[in-house]
Formats: structure tokens, sequence, C-alpha cells
């Protein structure tokens, strides 16, 4: 296989006089092409293959135990003007970026093959998707991007016809974290990836191509590119409200957007489209409509069991490729909470022993394809995507926000979204639990200034008057013992059928200083071994606290110095009046 178009091909082949691979591939997307590639990395130790009458079709990838999750600190954005990037990016001018990170390629795929993955983010005819080929040297990401992206002959037909496409240059390099480098250059549509063979480092279509690269296109073009799940929730009487939730990583979005109704909760069914990234366009009628650009999931494994999530349990039995976990003396894959069998080895391919950590890494992930998925929604193949009835932004906050409130406006919701802050997960290197802002759970993701990114926003409200409602939820309230004051996962629909009641317009809400609450009764609780002091305590608003978290935001705001829109710093301002009247 090659192509047919000129840009394409010799792009491809100023790659290897470069990198100089002993072989190029082109990958055809086919599933013998993936078993092919799956027998020879078992062959060659990269794949274990696991107890294969438990797991059919399941293996074990171990990636460097230097390498275990994105790197925010060596993820750059290469563009002209520094103040195009913003101060929420590392930024490099293209001209440094591009020989930085050339000088690493150099002879970097010698003695190794070097892939080219043509790929479709998006439904392959709709008209929002997006096209990018990947050259890479691991073939653990080629099977990676197989399952995750519609990748191969079709998506080359499509590129072969637009002639445009992000183009993604990937190489594991030696894996020295002191040779690893996330570059984007948004201004020629291109990513250059080096020395990790992790996530969303080398899975270029995922963070950096549908959502860095793609926001700056978005930006240009009218319509955002955000870290969102996208669900549909059916209601008793069959009506299906699709909302699109943006929670930092490793906050739940995979959870919510698998979420099994609790037996208290009869007649609701959930639909998933998209647990990571959602693509949000205006269609002609003004009606905000969401695609989710991946084919497959890339989601934590540690936490996962029959309780928690039940589809996502059921769906990783077979055809997955597990990354980072355990394994049981009989050859299963094992994590934390699983709740079943013993771990033998931990995620090092060490004898376990507890004293030395978790078995599974905090960050071990699985990679299946979304038809896995027994709540797999038929319409995320659908070219035009669904309709979206509310936005919800949320994080992981011990303390201060309440389990569910409205924003009073589109504007309101913007600065909502804008003072997002959550705690740190393992989802990224360094510390974990450590609170920091991340507007719009963008905060790694935003290929551009977070101002212009926030004036994008609010510019919506001036293109249509059908926006959806901006909610924020928090399941993550701790008590003094640090107990978990909401039980979370599917009890999370109590939360959701209010906001499906509020966008119904079918039942009041308290108007505070913060935005609308939820009167207690409003949260249905039945069945819930939950006191009311504890709803008290979850619907409340510490003013003091709040008065101080508004000043913090201010700051915050402020820090973008010109270009940070008016509105938003107006919109803060109106709120700690209210609070301190
Ligand atoms: P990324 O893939 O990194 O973007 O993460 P994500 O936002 O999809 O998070 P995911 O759903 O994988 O959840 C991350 C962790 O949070 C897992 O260990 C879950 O078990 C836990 N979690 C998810 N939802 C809830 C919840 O409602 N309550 C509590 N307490 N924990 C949750
Ligand atoms: C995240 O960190 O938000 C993820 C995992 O979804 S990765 O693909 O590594 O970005
Ligand atoms: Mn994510």
């Amino acid at each position: 296989m090659t192509t047919s178009l000129p840009t394409l091909r010799d792009w491809v082949q100023s790659v290897a006089a470069i990198t100089l691979p002993e072989n190029v591939h082109w990958c055809d997307g086919s599933d013998s092409e993936y078993k092919m590639l799956i027998q020879m990395m078992t062959k060659s130790g990269s794949l274990i293959e696991l107890n294969q009458k438990e797991y059919p079709d399941c293996y074990l990838h171990r990636s460097d135990p230097s390498d275990v999750a994105r790197v925010e600190h060596l993820t750059f954005i290469c563009t002209t003007k520094q103040e195009d990037a913003g101060p929420n990016n590392h930024w490099m001018s293209p001209e440094k970026g591009h020989k930085k990170i050339d000088n690493l390629f150099k002879k970097a795929m010698a003695g190794r093959t070097m892939y080219v993955i043509p790929y479709c983010m998006g439904p392959i005819d709709s008209p929002y998707s997006r096209l990018g080929v990947e050259i890479t040297d691991s073939a653990y990401v080629v099977i990676n991007m197989k399952l995750m992206t519609r990748m191969g002959r079709e998506a080359l037909k499509r590129i072969e016809l637009e002639k445009t496409f992000v183009k993604g240059l990937h190489s594991i390099g030696d894996l020295n974290p002191k040779k690893r480098f996330i570059m984007h250059f948004p201004e020629e549509l291109s990513i250059k990836s080096i020395g990790s063979g992790y996530g969303g480092n080398a899975l270029l279509g995922k963070k950096c191509h549908a959502l860095r690269i793609a926001s700056w296109q978005a930006r240009q073009e009218g319509w955002l590119a955000e870290h969102m799940l996208i669900v549909g929730i059916e209601k008793p009487n069959g009506d299906i409200h699709y909302i699109a939730c943006a929670f930092p990583s490793a906050c739940g979005k995979t959870n919510l957007a698998m979420l099994i109704p609790p037996a208290s909760q009869p007649g609701w069914k959930i639909w998933t489209l998209g647990d990571d990234i959602a693509w949000l366009h205006l269609d002609e009628f003004g009606q905000m409509r969401a695609i989710n650009p991946e084919a497959g999931y890339f989601g934590v494994v540690p936490g996962t069991n029959p309780k928690t999530n039940r589809n996502a349990y059921d769906m990783i039995q077979s055809e997955t490729i597990f990354t980072n976990v355990g394994l049981t003396k009989d050859n299963q894959p094992w994590w934390e909470d699983k709740k079943t069998g013993q771990p033998d080895i931990n995620w090092l391919g060490k004898k376990y022993d507890k004293g030395e950590g978790p078995a599974a890494h905090p960050n071990s992930r699985f990679t299946v394809s979304a038809k896995n998925n027994a709540s797999y929604s038929r319409l995320a193949e659908s070219p035009e995507g669904v309709p979206i009835s509310a936005i919800v932004f949320g994080g992981r906050r011990k303390k201060l926000a309440p389990l569910v409130y409205e924003a009073k406006s589109w504007q309101h919701g913007v600065l909502i979204g804008a003072s997002v802050a959550s705690e740190t997960t393992a989802a990224a290197i360094g510390d974990v639990g450590v609170i920091r802002r991340d507007p719009m759970a963008m905060k790694p993701f935003c290929g551009y200034n977070f101002a212009d990114y926030w004036q994008h926003w609010l510019s919506f409200s001036d293109r249509t008057k059908k926006l959806p409602k901006i909610f924020h939820v928090n399941w993550f309230r701790q008590d003094k013992l640090g107990k978990f004051l909401w039980p979370g996962f599917g009890e999370n629909l109590r939360v959701l059928s209010w906001i499906i009641d509020r966008c119904e317009n079918q039942v009041d809400a308290q108007d505070t200083a913060i935005g609308y609450l939820p009167h207690t009764k409003d949260i249905n609780t039945d069945d819930l071994e939950i006191s009311n002091e504890t709803m008290k305590e979850l619907l409340s608003v510490k003013k003091e606290s709040w008065i101080d978290e508004m000043k913090s935001v201010g700051k915050y705001l402020q820090s973008y110095g010109e270009r940070l829109p008016n509105a938003l710093l107006k919109n803060q301002e109106e709120v700690l009046k209210m609070l301190m009247d």
C-alpha cells in the first residue's frame, strides 16, 4: 500500500530519510493486520498473552517504568507568537521546537519498522470528522490506534479526497525521559512526539490531535473540541437527553458514560456515545450537536468492578489490551478493587508484595473498541451527532463544591467552567491530590491561550438562543475521615435526573449567589443509605469559603492579563458581590 497523494507520499519519504527505518508498513486497518501485529508482539515479548479461557483475545503490555502517564512538563505548543499559546501552555517557537526535536528523530527508527497510520477522527462519513496520519515505530501504538480510531484504507481514501490531514510523527526513541518531548505546531497542523510509548503521549489521534490541534482549528472554524464524555440518558417515558460532561483526567468520565442505573431507578437507560472527547458544533438551526471523534476507550483500570461499573467490567473481559496491570497465578489481569482473584505478579513483572505498592499502576489502562460496550449508542456512528441538552463541569473537590448546581446564564456557565479546580491524579506524571485550576478540564489539552478560549466559548451566545444549560457537579466531597459523602457511580443518575428536570423546566430551584441549587427534596434518595444531614451538607454552600474561592478565581483570571474577556471578570465580580451582600 502507498498513496496517490503527493504531499503524504513526500512527507512519509522525508521522515524515512531522517529516521532510517528498516521497513515501512502502511497500515490498512484490517483485522488480519491486527492479528499479525499481536502475534509478532507476543513473540517478541512486548505483549503477554493473558489467560485465553477467561480473557479471550486479551493481552498485557508493560510500559517502561518511567513511562506510565502523560508528561505535561514536556508538552509544548509551538506558535509563532508566545501569547497565542498563552500562560496555560509551555511554549517554544516553531523554529526552536522543530530543531530540538528533529535532532532526536535522526536515525531514531534504525532497525525498526516505521508504520504509517491513516486515521479518521469521527464517523468516516461525518462532515464534522477530521483526518490525520500518524507515523510511528511502535506496534503497540498501531494496535491501540486500531481500537481507538477509524484507521486504515477507508481513512486513507478520505484523506486522498480532502487532501488535508494532521501530520503526527512519533517515535519511542530510547525512552530516556530526558529526551522526551510532545510538541504541537498548530499553525502547521502537525505534531511531533518522541521518547514515550504511553497513552496520550503516543496515540497522537487522542489528546494531541483531537484536543490540542482540534481546539485551535475549532476556534478558527467556530466549533469546540472538548475533554468531555457524551452520554444519552433515556427516561422511563422513552425520552432521551444527551449531555456532555467535562471532568479532568481520572475524575469519572468513563464511569459516567457507561453508568448502570441502580435497581432503585427502574425504567432508566444509559447510552454511551463517548467517554473522553467531544466535538461540539452548532447546526443550521442553532442546536448544539456533539460527535465523539474516537472509536474506542483508553480507560483507567483500577476501581473497575461489577459494582462500580458493570458495563466496563464486562466490556474488558475480551478483546482488550491491558497496560500496566498485575497478574494472578493463572495469568488473569488483576488490579486494585477488582474484587475477585489475588495478585501474584505486579505491573512491573515482579512478584507482588503488598509492602511495595499496588499490583496495578494507578494509571494502568484498558484499550477496547467501543463496539464491545453493551451500552454503546448506535447514534455514536451517526454523521450528524446528537443534540446536547446540558453541559456539565466537575472535578475532585474534597470540600467546597456542592453535589450539583446550575449556572444562571451561558456567561455565568463559562465562568463556572473557567473556575473548575480539581485534585491532580495519576493520569499525569507529578504530584497527586494537589488542587489546581483546570478550566473546562482542558488545562493540559487546550492548544491555545485560555483567554482566547474563554472568549470563544462566550461568543456562542451571540450565535444562537438555543444553547444547552450549564451545570457543575462534585461526586468527591469527603467527611472529616476522608470518606466520600456521596455514593457516586450508578447513584449519580439521581443527580442527572435533576439536571434533566431542570432542562425540561419541570422543577424549581434555590436561587443562590453561586447558582441554582436543588431543594434537598428534589434529589431522590429512596433506597439510599444517606442521612438528611449528609444530603444537606452535600448541597450546602459555605459563604466564607466561597468568598475565598471567588477571590482566588478572580486572581487566576486576571493572571491572563489584557486578553481576558471582560464579561468573565464582570461575572466573577457579580458573584462575589452577591456572596458579600
Ligand atoms: P481519563 O480517562 O483519565 O480522562 O479519566 P476519566 O475521567 O474517564 O475517569 P474514570 O471514569 O476512569 O474514573 C477514574 C477513577 O475515579 C476510577 O478509579 C473510578 O473508580 C473513580 N470514580 C469514577 N466515578 C466515581 C464516582 O462517582 N465516585 C467516586 N468516589 N469515584 C469515582
Ligand atoms: C487523560 O489523561 O485524560 C486520559 C489518558 O484520557 S491519556 O490518553 O493518556 O491522555
Ligand atoms: Mn481523558
